[in-house]
């Protein structure tokens, strides 16, 4: 179907939930309770639910057959037995450690391959991954290409690495300081931009000289196939399958929080493909997380997370997926709202720096605008900007990152494109009102992942 021009989805709809609509003064209270922080929202209290992609997909009916057949035994599951396969057919990685979620990889990966010190350079931080690198006293660095700080840039693969900050910063410390390249594919943080082959290629051939390995955050792989699919010379005919396998080929190992790409609610592993360190972190995820056959999830998860990663890789899901996510980000485009482009794999995201010139960076304006858009329609979105980036762990000041963003990420088969057109029509309504929207101060911040648990009043 890939020569039709729409992008409709690969499947029929065959069971709902229903959703509550609220008042603007039910709104109003809930968000004063919340502390302005759409985090803390009961979820009771959304219409649609723009909050993240994270573990919010619609499984498919055969996952939740596959769901039926869990093997909740202790030890030697047979449902990590399949899981295993399926990362291998498709991912490549040799081995398999599998945890609850993203976060319990990257507290594994950091703790085995990380020692104090030590630096590790990466295509721009999230928040949870470089939380571990610290906690496990390493410090990372970003070495993103500049396009990817500016929301107005058209480069096609702003998640690309630039190879010559990565070589400074190896001559700075020296090979032996860098455990590995933390390379995210579909980069999160700069708006879900991709890296291209290319560059991961450059990047294999620049860490081979210096033996370094790439630990590859597969978060969202396939949306970036997609990108390199439609984007990149030579990959027009390529299928995703194929260009996801040549990803994870170009790499040593890999964390996965499945709860995105692969369509489950819960879930998520460490692939590696150096026995040695498979052999530390099957131990170790024995410590946090249970034996290294459940890592903490249950037969039926593991079941429903590879059935999700079969059907991750599939060019028409992809294609409807993305499609989604490009429908509203044109809509908001048509009517001059500020939006990070090229328009990215897992949802919109609002310049607010753009959207609210008026207010200073420490007035919170992202925060300040995913307040304003819940209060106008009851559409969770979050902040991905100066909350999120958090503090300097040696200074304590705060980091100013330049992208001050409101994240629409889209759940995977969840929403309608008339959900996508309400959508657009909250933001475009709280576009022409911006001038009235008032800053916010931070009035509790917890000391780990503040965006999560902060509260805030206006200012
Ligand atoms: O939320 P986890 O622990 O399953 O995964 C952590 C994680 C790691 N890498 C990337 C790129 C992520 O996006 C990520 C989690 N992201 C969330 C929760 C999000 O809302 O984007």
């Amino acid at each position: 179907m890939k020569d039709k021009k729409s992008w409709a989805e690969p499947y029929k709809i065959k069971m709902v939930e229903l959703l509550k609509m609220t008042t603007k003064e039910e709104r109003e209270k809930a968000l004063v309770e919340a502390g302005y922080n759409t985090f803390l929202l009961r979820s009771k209290d959304v219409y649609i639910d723009l909050l993240t992609d994270s573990g919010t997909s619609a499984m498919s009916d055969r996952q939740w057959a596959g769901m039926m057949l869990g093997d909740e035994a202790y030890a030697g599951s047979e449902n990590f037995y399949h899981l295993e396969e399926v990362i291998r057919k498709y991912y490549g990685y040799k081995y398999v450690v599998p945890t609850h979620q993203g976060r319990g990889a990257e507290n594994i990966i950091s703790k085995i391959m990380i020692k104090p010190g030590d630096v590790i350079p990466g295509n721009m931080y999230f928040t949870t991954t470089r939380l571990h690198q610290e906690l496990a006293g390493g410090t990372f660095e970003d070495i993103i290409i500049d396009e990817a700080h500016d929301s107005q840039s058209l480069h096609p693969f702003k998640g690309n690495i630039d190879l010559k900050k990565l070589e400074q910063i190896i001559k700075k410390y020296g090979a032996d300081k860098i455990p590995y390249v933390s390379m995210a594919t579909s980069v999160n943080m700069a708006g879900g931009q991709p890296i291209s082959m290319q560059n991961l290629r450059d990047l294999r051939k620049l860490t081979n000289k210096y033996k370094i390995k790439i630990i590859h955050d597969m978060t969202r792989v396939a949306e970036n196939a997609y990108f390199i699919q439609v984007r990149e010379k030579g990959y027009k005919n390529i299928p995703i399958k194929a260009i996801v396998k040549e990803i994870c080929s170009l790499t040593d190992g890999a964390t996965m929080s499945a709860k995105k790409d692969a369509l489950v609610n819960i879930g998520g592993f460490l692939a590696l493909n150096d026995k040695s360190l498979y052999e530390e972190a099957s131990n170790m995820v024995v410590i946090y997380a249970g034996l290294h056959t459940y890592g903490g999830l249950a037969g039926r998860d593991m079941e429903a997370m590879a059935i999700g990663i079969t059907e991750s890789v599939d060019d028409n899901h992809i294609r409807a997926r993305v499609g989604q996510v490009e429908y509203l980000g044109n809509k908001l485009v048509e009517a001059g709202i500020p939006i990070v482009l090229p328009i990215g794999g897992h949802g919109i995201f609002l310049d607010a720096k753009k959207f609210l010139p008026h207010l200073k960076q420490i007035q919170f304006p992202a925060q300040a605008l995913a307040a304003e858009i819940y209060l106008d329609s009851g559409v969770r979105t979050m902040e991905r900007g100066i909350v999120s980036a958090g503090r300097n762990k040696e200074t304590g000041e705060n980091y100013f990152p330049e992208l001050e963003l409101v994240r629409l990420t889209i759940p995977r088969r969840v929403y309608t494109q008339a959900h996508m057109d309400v959508i657009a029509e909250s933001v475009i309504s709280v576009y022409k009102n911006r001038k009235k929207i008032k800053g916010l101060e931070m009035t509790y911040e917890p000391k780990y992942l503040r965006f999560f648990q902060a509260k805030f009043n206006k200012s």
